[in-house]
């Protein structure tokens, strides 16, 4: 038996949820679990609660089953959280706190644990890759390695961050002898971009500029011209990994308009530079080599400050 069928081996029902705003590990991990609770254990109750998933994720198996409206009041045996710890369910909260035994399945070092069984493995890559060790591979079929490997590439950022270890590569490999589409997985969910998301990015990245001896790289985008390109924030993701991948730079810098002279600062250095130092001082945080801070003033001002800020660490 495996680990996942002995950890609800007594119940009659499960619930399943994640964090708010699901990424790909968190959704992933979900729904693999989902999917092989139901092929295994056909006699469980077994429900998915988390926030609508991102349109890109429609090609994961029984994802158009995931309640999103979390309006249930039955009290589950067991209730699993996964990818995150129990206040950042949103609004699963109530069926979490009223359900039997909650068990916390997480890869998050700042997890400490916020069930009453907890499966946290802080050296592992994604949470799919924590869940690969629950399941019994003669068990299991493409559609749950597909979901498992969903989580493993955006968590790694398709096995490129320090992250991935031999040990992810090994589960991986596992993974795909199921045959499934991962190149397809990997365009759709990871790679794809709508055609106003490209054309952004190609005018932020033409109106950026070099500063601080070229060692850093800015740019902009205003209001105006999310209004031009009919883009929202989100749209705006991968421009500042674009701009960080510059030949010859060390620290990027890409700022846009949230309102007024309100502006949304993220940072990215590539070996030197500590952002999360520079982005904590004017209230934002992160990691060392990416961060972020909301800053107010115009554009020109702000890019003055923390320039200010970047000289000192070249
Ligand atoms: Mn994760």
């Amino acid at each position: 038996m495996s680990r996942l069928e002995e950890l609800v081996k007594a119940a009659g029902s499960v619930a399943i949820s994640g964090h708010v705003r699901p990424d790909g590990d968190c959704i992933g991990s979900v729904m693999a679990i989902y999917q092989y609770l139901k092929r295994n254990m056909p006699h469980l109750q077994v429900r998915v609660f988390l926030e609508k998933p991102a349109p890109e994720f429609s090609c994961i198996e029984g994802i158009e089953e995931i309640d999103s409206l979390m309006e249930d009041e039955k009290e589950y045996d067991v209730f699993l959280i996964m990818d995150c710890s129990m206040d950042r369910v949103g609004a699963a909260l109530p069926i979490a706190e009223r359900a039997k035994t909650r068990i916390n399945i997480d890869h998050h070092i700042s997890n400490s644990g916020t069930g009453d069984i907890n499966i946290l493995k802080p050296k592992a890559s994604s949470t799919c890759e924590v869940v690969f060790d629950l399941l019994e591979p003669a068990k299991m079929d493409a559609e749950i390695a597909k979901s498992l490997y969903l989580g493993m590439i955006h968590d790694t950022g398709v096995f490129k961050y320090s992250n991935t270890s031999p040990e992810t590569l090994r589960i991986a490999a596992e993974l795909i002898s199921f045959g499934f589409d991962f190149s397809k997985l990997i365009d759709e969910t990871f790679y794809e971009k709508t055609d106003a998301q490209n054309r952004i990015m190609g005018k932020a990245l033409l109106n950026s500029r070099r500063l601080l001896n070229n060692k850093c790289i800015v740019s902009v985008v205003d209001g105006h011209l999310m209004e031009e390109y009919g883009v929202g924030p989100k749209d705006l993701d991968g421009i500042i990994s674009q701009l960080r991948i510059t030949k010859g730079v060390e620290c990027a810098l890409f700022l846009y308009q949230t309102q007024g002279e309100e502006y949304k600062v993220s940072m990215r250095s590539n070996s030197y530079v500590n952002v999360a130092e520079i982005a904590s001082s004017f209230g934002g945080g992160g990691h060392i080599r990416a961060a972020g801070c909301t800053m107010s003033g115009s554009p020109d001002q702000i890019i003055d400050r923390l320039a200010e800020r970047i000289a000192v660490q070249l």
